[in-house]
Order: C-alpha cells, then structure tokens, then sequence
C-alpha cells in the first residue's frame, strides 16, 4: 500500500494513529509503528519530561518510525516542542491550534510536521509555512473537534493545497479508508478505533462503552464556550448539556470536565468521567490487537479497491 504518505513516513500502511490524549501512550503508539502503520504518542497536557520518558520508552520497543502529537493548548507546549527535537523524534502533528511558531525549529531538525486542521484556510497556512502534509479532521471525530464532516472537508482541502492530505474523522473500517482514498486522502488517521486495542492501556469499562455503542451515542459538550468535545454520552455530558444550555459559566462547566478524561481512563469512570471517542465508535465492534486491527484494515481497503488506481 505504497501512497506518498507511506514513503514520506518510511512506513508500510498508510494507517496514523491519533494522538489522544492519555491514551495515545507508548505502548499503543509502538504496536501500532511495530504493525507498520504510525504511531503516536499523544502529549496533551502533559509536562514535557513525561513525553520524554514515553519516547525513551516507545524506542525500547520499536526500531520502526513512530511520531509525537502536541496538542498546542498545552501550556508545556514549548518545552515538548523541544524535547520533540532532542529526542531525535522523526514525525509530529499538532492539534488544537496554529503550530506556525515550532516549524522552523522543527523543520531545521529534519521533523516532518503534521497538522491536524479543521478547515481549508487553516490547510492553506500550513503548506505555506513548510507542513509536510496535513490531517484534514471531520467533525464525527472524538474529542476537539471543528465543524466540517469528512466527505465535505477532505476533498475541500485536497483541491486546496500540493502536499499529501491525510484524512481523520469517522473511519474505522476498510470501507471508511477505501472512501478517504476516493475523497482525495493519501492517508488516514484513526482514534476510537485504537482505544479498545489490546495494547492501548485503557479501563476496560471506556473500551466496553466504545464497544456497545451506536451510531447516535456522542455528544458535543462545550460548543457555546468555543472548545467543543465530542464523548461518549454518559451522566457528564448530559449535566453539562444541560447546564450549558441553562447558562451555566464557563468556570462552572469547566468543573465538571475537569480531569474527566483520566478519571474515564484510568479509573474506568463511565458515569462522571469524559470518554471521547468519535462517531466512529458505532462501527466498533471487536477488541483485538493493533498488528490484527492493522491487517484487518488492510485486507478491507484492498478488497474494495482491486482494480482501482488510488495507490500502486
Ligand atoms: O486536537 C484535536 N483533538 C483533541 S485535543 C484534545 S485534549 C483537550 N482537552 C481539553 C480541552 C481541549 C483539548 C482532545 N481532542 N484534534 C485536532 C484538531 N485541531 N481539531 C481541531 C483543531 C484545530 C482547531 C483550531 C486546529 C487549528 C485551529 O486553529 C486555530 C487557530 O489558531 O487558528
């Protein structure tokens, strides 16, 4: 599955996993570089010598390539950006924000960076300043998400801009990644699916409720205060839907997510923790492990496009 993502990467699949936050640690992120897609260590808002530990440790386990993301609302962002580089890390994407400001440092290092964007304006301004490619994100995402579906972005962002597209949001399966390659995308990238993978380090109770749910089982908190997530609907999201649409501050909404994504991760907090996932999660079905996931995916996208001409 040779596209101009996969020799951009030096990888085999054309298969990124996102880089979630608390979940994304090196475990998951070099089964799935080991299994020969990409894999990501998702630095959120973690201090900047814990992505250092978590890249020591991934290398431990892998040869192969496997990238950071740097979610840009952190406020270690500066430092990670740095450890990114000292760590001899090979790729890196961003989220949540304008990466302009790491580019020249990274691309001085030899980093191929990634932005994760929700918008063609946004696509634009990153091939400008010097992105390799970039992660056009729907909004059936899981998490930060912007406005525009999938089907209507990748192929906005394709005609847009000469460097390699790679599209997120609401795949999970070979028929959403034999769509992506029809839309436009050299590439996809992947979250929900890679939370019930065996290796990611996850409560088992947010892998079932990801495993069990339907097609209309997210909701997108945080939408009038401009940070919208989209979860796992559960007894938080309905409170903070509900306050939200009676007023509520954002101080006092803020409180109730707060640390709600470890608390969903780690403690395997169903009811009052935050399971981002995406849309996606409805077509999730099966827990197994990353190199089956991967394989899966493969045989998938093969079957449905035999005879086509979107990758040689
Ligand atoms: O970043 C994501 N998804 C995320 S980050 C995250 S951690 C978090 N936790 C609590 C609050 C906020 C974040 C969970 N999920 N996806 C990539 C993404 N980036 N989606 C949308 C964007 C984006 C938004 C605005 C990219 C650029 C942008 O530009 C703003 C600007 O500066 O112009």
């Amino acid at each position: 599955m040779k596209t101009e993502v996969t020799e951009l990467l030096g990888i085999e699949y054309p298969i990124i996993q996102g880089g979630m936050a608390w979940v994304a640690e090196y475990h998951l992120a070099a089964a799935v570089s080991e299994a020969g897609g990409l894999g990501l260590i998702g630095a959120a808002s973690a201090p900047a010598e814990w992505v250092r530990d978590q890249i020591q440790q991934a290398k431990k386990l892998t040869k192969k390539p496997f990238g950071v993301n740097v979610m840009l609302l952190n406020p270690n962002a500066d430092e990670v950006a740095k450890v990114i580089v000292e760590e001899g890390v090979k790729v890196v994407t961003t989220g949540a924000g304008n990466p302009e400001k790491y580019m020249p440092m990274w691309k001085e290092a030899g980093v191929k960076v990634i932005p994760v964007v929700a918008s063609v304006a946004m696509a634009k301004r990153m091939e400008r300043c010097g992105a390799d490619a970039v992660v056009a994100e729907g909004t059936e995402s899981g998490g930060h998400i912007g406005e525009t579906t999938t089907m209507v972005l990748v192929p906005q962002v394709a005609d847009a801009v000469k460097i390699p597209v790679i599209a997120a949001g609401g795949i999970a399966d070979g028929r959403g990644i034999a769509a992506a390659f029809m839309l436009g995308a050299k590439a996809v990238q992947m979250g929900t699916h890679f939370v019930v993978a065996d290796e990611a380090q996850v409560h088992e109770n947010y892998k079932q409720r990801i495993l069990r749910a339907k097609d209309i089982d997210t909701k997108v908190t945080g939408r009038k205060n401009g940070h919208p997530i989209r979860a796992l609907r559960n007894q938080m999201t309905k409170e903070y839907l509900d306050k939200e649409a009676a007023g509520a501050s954002f101080e006092e909404l803020e409180l109730l997510t707060l640390g709600g994504l470890r608390r969903a991760v780690q403690e395997g907090d169903v009811d009052h923790g935050s399971m981002m996932a995406g849309q996606s999660a409805g077509l999730v079905k099966e827990e197994m492990s990353c190199e089956a996931l991967i394989q899966k995916l493969v045989k998938e996208t093969n079957a449905l496009l035999k005879g086509t001409t979107f990758y040689e």
